[in-house]
């Protein structure tokens, strides 16, 4: 049992994890706690975070960055379309129609679904966590942008299975920084007091989102949230990238977009700069050498100018803090604090937009970095039952409405009902009643498609299968159980048929039969019976608790005493066929999980190839130096000879035959030296020892 919290982000990603003294953030093997979201093709390997990011430039073509944005998207989606002439690497049409990456990847043409390519990003990251913690990892929580559709979601789910992963929940990022901001904070009102309202807002690369929760002692509740995906650092690198190019192309007359490599090199010395105007106002250079046909440019640029030509994008920052505050009905003055995190959150301009709306000073009591991924680790602890931590809830909301829609049985065309309605509770399920006599379809979708940053506002089809109808002949009534699930995924997740075995005539059958789940549950009548199918009647019954699912027969509680009718009813489970939008199939998604095992061997392989190769090369320069230095008493002349020789061999053969061996031969190749070398370093050793094997004889006398 693991406890580790992933944030994914769109350039940078995060690895928490609880241990005996809390929860921490952990760095990677190159004692950074940021690993770049970045993989790299080569022809014998895959290189993953810093690693892969290094090969951006030299490797453009083969490294891909910026696909967070494209899980659960068809390949034919215009915004996919939109962004593959942007790109330096290709995009291509998996067999479902979702999005894939073609790279040289073995010396061969591939392509990649985006799960795959996320799931190599969190099989690095799952390293670092089991790195951290001396164990295998599997159970953990794994962020997603709070406007993350179903899709999407799913997407995301399937690449942690990919790369191993049992994610307990797919957290929302704002929602984890809310965690994180309220877990630890001893002073929250009381529960039957007025809640804390706090307003939270991460600006990363790709996406701005925004939330607002109300805090009591042991509780958070998000009441809505409002996001602008396609606003974050990215859109500022965008309009110095723009400036530069224009500026270059007047003064050296270079056309930069012809060239990927010099294009990345830009955007790369863009975001550097970028970053350095946060903390300075005055002029500041850029330069970049050869960057293109052999020249080097500079130009340089101070923070006025850059407000000025991004005020297009500062200008959108206010629309969704305007819609925060109509969705959840409260004041200005009702805000206890406003904390932001995400890198772009560090830009002065973005931080005074945000001060000015809400009229007060900005909180940072939080990691601007390391919050989402701390959230979704004390997410982990909080799931598991091994880790001991604070009772804490979370009432997570419904990012967009959701509605069914589903033949009507009275054959008056389509019936819709909007279940999940925007800002409703999630994790929830509800139960909806149908009168039936044949199987049906519901049909779910996001019934506000202006709002969705989606083209397709089709979540999924679901058949509730062998339906039949009752003995009598009349309808059955068809019990529906649709929920928002812990990863906030809509879902028919059961469909039971009430059969009625015994009634007296002239009564209606009462069934007694409860529904439970750990999750808040409602009761929802959504046709009537039969008689009476022009209404839809809304009917909300109260949360029932029970703490078992009854699946089996069950008989109703009549008093025996009152002569009422004796009634015994049985509940049938229904098959229910469910063909989510976008939704990888099974043997696609195992063949991905034995590929990225595969692909793991082929790594590690590698690497102990090229260590191997390492120890050689190693060995080579430190025994040159020491047949030099403190190993040259040691060693007859003709013997130092000999291994000299053999080490200018060995290194002659590693930079010419030698360069790309198997493991099996560089071993060999050390073995060879080691011969020569070991003798002589035996020689030494025992000369150093045995004068301190004197000093301690004289200190025991
Ligand atoms: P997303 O949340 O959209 O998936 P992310 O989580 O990877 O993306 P962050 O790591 O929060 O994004 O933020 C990265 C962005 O913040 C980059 O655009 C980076 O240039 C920018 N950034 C980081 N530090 C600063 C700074 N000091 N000034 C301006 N921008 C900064
Ligand atoms: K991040
Ligand atoms: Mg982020």
């Amino acid at each position: 049992m693991s406890v580790v919290g992933f944030d994914v982000g769109f350039l940078n990603c995060y690895v928490a994890v609880a241990r005996a003294g809390g929860i921490e953030t952990v760095a990677n093997e190159y004692s950074d706690r940021c690993t770049p979201a970045c993989v790299s093709f080569g022809p014998r390997n895959r290189s993953i975070g810093a690693a892969a990011k290094s090969q951006v430039v030299t490797n453009c073509k083969n490294t891909v960055q910026g696909f967070k944005r494209f899980h659960g998207r068809a390949f034919s989606d215009p915004y996919i379309q939109r962004l593959k002439s942007s790109l330096v690497y290709d995009l291509a049409q998996m067999p479902s129609g979702t999005t894939g990456i073609k790279v040289m990847y073995m010396e061969e043409e591939k392509v990649f679904s985006i799960e795959q390519v996320t799931a190599m990003l969190l099989t690095k990251m799952k390293e670092t966590a089991e790195h951290a913690l001396k164990k295998p990892v599997a159970d953990c929580v794994v962020s997603v942008p709070c406007y993350f559709t179903d899709a999407e979601r799913r997407s995301v789910v399937d690449a942690a299975q990919i790369a191993g992963l049992n994610c307990l929940r797919l957290m929302n990022e704002t929602t984890a920084v809310a965690l994180a901001y309220g877990i630890y904070k001893q002073d929250l009102p009381a529960p039957e007091e007025k809640p804390r309202i706090v307003v939270f807002v991460d600006i990363g690369h790709s996406g701005y989102q925004t939330s607002i929760c109300a805090f009591n002692k042991g509780k958070l509740k998000v009441l809505a949230t409002a996001c602008d995906p396609e606003l974050g650092g990215k859109d500022f690198d965008e309009m110095l990238v723009r400036h530069f190019c224009e500026e270059f192309g007047k003064k050296y007359k270079l056309d930069v977009k012809t060239k990927p490599r010099a294009l990345v090199r830009l955007y790369q010395e863009c975001e550097k700069l970028k970053k350095l105007m946060s903390a300075n106002s005055s002029d500041l250079p850029l330069n970049i050498e050869c960057f293109m046909n052999d020249i080097d440019v500079s130009g340089k640029l101070n923070r006025a100018q850059f407000e000025e030509m991004c005020v297009d994008v500062l200008a959108r920052v206010e629309a969704p803090l305007h819609s925060l505050m109509e969705q959840a009905k409260l004041r200005k003055e009702d805000i206890y604090a406003v904390e932001i995190v995400g890198g772009a959150s560090r830009i002065p301009s973005v931080k005074e937009r945000i001060s000015k709306f809400f009229g007060k000073e900005l909180s940072t009591t939080l990691n601007a970095d390391e919050a989402v991924a701390r959230g979704c680790a004390l997410q982990c602890a909080i799931l598991s039952p091994a880790f001991k931590v604070r009772e804490f809830s979370i009432t997570d909301a419904v990012a967009y409405p959701i509605s069914l829609k589903w033949n009507s049985a009275a054959e008056e065309g389509l019936s819709d009902c909007e279940v999940f309605p925007k800002n409703h509770a999630a994790p929830f399920s509800k139960v909806l009643t149908f009168y039936r006599r044949e199987p049906f379809t519901l049909e779910a979708y996001y019934n506000n498609p202006k709002e969705l940053p989606y083209p397709d506002p089709t979540i999924g089809q679901f058949v509730i299968q062998k339906v039949v109808p009752q003995a009598s002949g009349e309808s059955s009534k068809v019990k529906v159980k649709v929920r928002i699930n812990i990863h906030g995924i809509f879902s028919v997740s059961s469909a039971s048929l009430v059969e009625v075995q015994k009634t007296e005539e002239g009564e209606e059958p009462m069934d007694t039969e409860q529904q439970t789940s750990p999750e808040k549950e409602e009761e929802v009548l959504i046709e009537r019976h039969a008689t009476s199918l022009k209404s839809l009647l809304y009917y909300f019954a109260s949360v029932q608790t029970s703490t078992e699912e009854s699946k089996t027969e069950k008989k109703s509680d009549q008093p025996p005493q009152a002569k009422k009718p004796k009634v015994k009813t049985k509940v049938l489970e229904l098959p229910i066929e469910n063909s989510p939008q976008w939704q990888l199939a099974l043997d696609m998604l195992n063949l991905f999980v034995e590929n990225e095992g595969k692909m793991i061997m082929q790594d590690k392989l590698e690497k102990e190839r090229n260590d191997a190769k390492n120890y050689v090369e190693e060995y080579v320069y430190d025994m040159r130096d020491k047949l030099h230095g403190m190993l040259e008493k040691f060693v007859s002349e003709a013997d130092r000879d000999i291994l000299s020789l053999k080490l200018e061999d060995t290194e002659n053969w590693l930079y010419e035959d030698g360069e790309d061996q198997p493991k099996q031969q560089y071993i060999d190749r050390l073995a060879e030296l080691k011969k020569l070398g070991l003798p002589i370093q035996e020689r030494y050793i025992e000369s150093e020892e045995r004068p301190k094997a004197f000093d301690e004889m004289g200190k025991q006398i």
